[in-house]
């Protein structure tokens, strides 16, 4: 029985049949060729990790020794490292880790490894996990929390703990250093004895791969959980309740990396319920962690109902209070103005900040770019964006260099990611989800990394190994490598092109949280703000939010030559015009088409690119196991029937404003407007899983 079960399972193997659950990450399992490891330090946990992922991994010359040195050196920063073919120095433990992996990466994916300083870019290097406190997780799309769990019985199983382990480690190979472990719309619960006894458990387990654990927290908190009438930030009382409740946590966490804050902002409270400013809400919190080394990253994503210009606020609130924050704070500010939309133009408070310690945030998670179903390689939009130049200290003030410390003298850099990560056995829900965590962490530490490179890495640690013997290795970098890293590069265009080109933005789905078309929506007396209709601004006379000095004017907020070239159609990029401007549907194009045939044809353009996303992954079939195969075969599938439903909706509903008719190329609709809409109002808030 025995011997039959092991020729099955031998068979299965070499047909490439083997079930791939995608829960190894890139870090797959590797046949290492002997090593000797030499630490030259005073052995820790985290050195024993280090030590141990080279001998379980090293695929450099078989009986090779490896030396692992703590040493002062001044060309190194932060957690940085120096790196040799058998040599990692570093000036801290975790430095050392980082070039374990960087050493491995390397031999992994056959880049060579010269003598050379490798630094991060940002100091802090973090997830954002909205992960409620009952386990659910806001904008997940990848089962339960990793972390917190329904039955809130508190009890930490091995299973849990292996879990975070392994977290822990995925998010060390890349360089990241720090996890936010509940949602941004934080319940003050998360504050309390149980849930800070949890948390310390995961502070432990996470501690080993140098990941150190932050919290969000509730501004009202005092109130809420600590019953005092008030949570004025200038109120002795809550003063005294929020340094308290920090040295409840520091005695648990002595390493605890501090607080994430979202206040006066969708409803949540904060400084302004008291009349006070965000600088007088964020010092008082800093104030409380600063005896501890504490950090307060408080977030800039506020907008009001009020506003006549959403895109407008965060700069408006802020730019007054450059200078007014304490240096343990950091201010967080999402890549752009609007919220995380499949394209925005940069955030035009990057740069404007001078005095003020700003890092950016983006979303891992898929939210407005397809969920867990669509796939989409994010770091092409952030590599977008962190190279943008701002303009604001001369020219190359990119965003990345005005927030890595390279033009203003900041106290303190970071970067962070709203998280993608769930119970599900591969981590992300969709396979090419997991490229999203490795890319924003390869970006993290290195801001000016191309997203070329990190897909070839990903790639090539990710699905080496699960070829079937029906295809030979060497043609895989040709028939796998180079096709689906030019699909990976390709595919945050292509929901670009058939959700929101041209600068269109926030038009999705609001009944089926937000994936899909749904730029109708408008429900009567719902606030303006959250419908699309106030976005898109269609009418008979054109399409477009007018930002222009004429309009809105938020196109002042940019620094020039900026402000100019998007204030003018004629020299606005293709890709921002209808974030600035509302434009004729008969507009004449730089292409020499009219507005109306262009915004077809980027359309219809994305529905194509997705059609062809689909046979470049059939081809791949030989060099992918079957299970991972299968999965992403069948998002595809359900992405191009989202694709041409995008399509379809928003060009049948602009076209009842511009009633000209869909370009002859244009591949004709295959829904009608009333069903589209019919069929969006009665969708399940949770679509079923592809
Ligand atoms: C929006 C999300 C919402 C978040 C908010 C935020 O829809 O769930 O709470 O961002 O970042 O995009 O605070």
């Amino acid at each position: 029985m025995k011997k039959l079960l092991f020729s099955l399972w031998l068979l299965s193997t070499t047909l490439g049949l083997r079930a791939e659950d995608g829960h190894q990450l890139w870090l797959r399992p590797h046949q290492a060729a002997p090593v000797t490891v030499v630490v030259a330090a005073k052995n820790s946990t985290l050195l024993a990790m280090a030590k141990q992922e080279l001998e379980r991994n090293w695929q450099g010359a078989a009986g090779a020794t490896v030396t692992l040195t703590l040493k002062k050196d001044n060309a190194i920063k932060h957690d940085g490292f120096r790196l040799g073919p058998t040599s990692v120095r570093a000036t801290t433990e975790a430095g050392l880790l980082y070039g374990v992996f960087e050493l491995l990466r390397r031999q992994q994916t056959g880049q060579p490894v010269a003598d050379k300083v490798f630094n991060p870019s940002y100091e802090y290097r973090l997830l954002n996990h909205w992960d409620n406190p009952d386990g659910s997780v806001e904008r997940g799309y990848a089962g339960h929390s990793i972390f917190w769990r329904k039955d809130s019985s508190f009890v930490v199983t091995a299973k849990d703990k292996a879990l975070w382990q392994e977290y822990a480690r995925a998010n060390a190979s890349v360089g990241l250093n720090g996890a936010v472990i509940n949602n941004v719309n934080a319940s003050p619960l998360i504050l309390s004895a149980e849930y800070l006894g949890r948390t310390k458990a995961i502070a432990d387990v996470l501690r080993p791969y140098g990941v150190k654990t932050f919290l969000a927290v509730k501004f009202s908190s005092p109130v809420l959980l600590g019953g005092l009438k008030t949570a004025d930030p200038l109120d002795p009382a809550v003063k005294k309740w929020w340094q308290a409740k920090a040295k409840e946590i520091y005695q648990q966490i002595p390493d605890f990396g501090g607080f994430l804050v979202k206040a006066s902002s969708e409803g949540q409270p904060g400084p302004q319920d008291y009349g006070r400013t965000h600088a007088d809400g964020a010092n008082m919190l800093a104030d409380a962690v600063k005896p501890y080394g504490g950090l307060v990253m408080w977030r800039a994503f506020v907008y009001s109902p009020n506003d006549k210009d959403r895109a407008k606020q965060a700069y408006n609130e802020f730019v007054p209070l450059d200078g007014k924050f304490r240096d343990n704070i950091i201010v967080q500010v999402k890549n752009g103005p609007v919220d995380f939309q499949p394209r925005e133009p940069f955030s035009p408070l990057f740069g404007a900040l001078k005095k003020t310690s700003v890092m950016p945030e983006f979303q891992i998670t898929q939210e407005y770019l397809g969920h867990s179903i669509d796939l989409a390689f994010l770091s092409t939009m952030w590599e977008e964006c962190l190279g943008s130049d701002t303009y604001q200290a001369g020219p190359s003030s990119t965003v990345a260099r005005v927030t890595d410390g390279s033009v203003y003298p900041q106290k303190h850099t970071a970067m962070a990611g709203v998280a993608n990560t769930g119970l599900d056995r591969n981590w992300t829900g969709q396979d090419f989800g997991q490229a999203n965590w490795y890319a924003f962490g390869r970006l993290a530490w290195n801001n000016q990394l191309k997203s070329a490179q990190i897909a070839d890495e990903w790639l090539k640690q990710t699905f080496t190994g699960a070829t079937s013997s029906t295809a030979s290795a060497s043609d895989w970098n040709t028939n796998f490598l180079a096709p689906v890293t030019q699909l990976m590069l390709a595919s945050r265009e292509a929901i670009v092109n058939y959700s929101m080109p041209l600068g269109l933005h926030h038009i999705m789905s609001a009944t089926h949280d937000h994936y899909g078309p749904g730029p109708w929506w408008a429900p009567p007396k719902m606030r303006a703000d959250w419908t699309p209709p106030y976005y898109h601004q269609a009418d008979a006379q054109g399409v477009g939010f007018d930002r222009t000095t004429g309009g809105s004017n938020a196109v002042s907020q940019y620094h020039e030559p900026l402000a100019g070239q998007f204030n003018n159609p004629a020299t606005c990029p293709d890709e921002y015009l209808l974030w600035f401007h509302h434009l004729p549907w008969d507009f004449k194009m730089k292409s020499g088409r009219t507005l109306w045939d262009e915004l077809a044809l980027h359309y219809d353009h994305g529905v194509q690119q997705v059609r062809q996303f689909q046979q470049v992954w059939d081809k791949a079939q030989p060099y992918v196991d079957a299970e991972r195969f299968a999965a992403v075969q069948n998002k595809l599938r359900a992405q191009s029937g989202n694709a041409v439903l995008w399509k379809d909706a928003c060009l049948l509903y602009f076209q009842q404003f511009s009633h000209l008719p869909i370009p002859a190329i244009v591949e004709p609709p295959m829904h009608t407007l009333e069903g589209v809409i019919a069929n969006d109002a009665v969708r399940p808030r949770q679509q079923p899983r592809p």
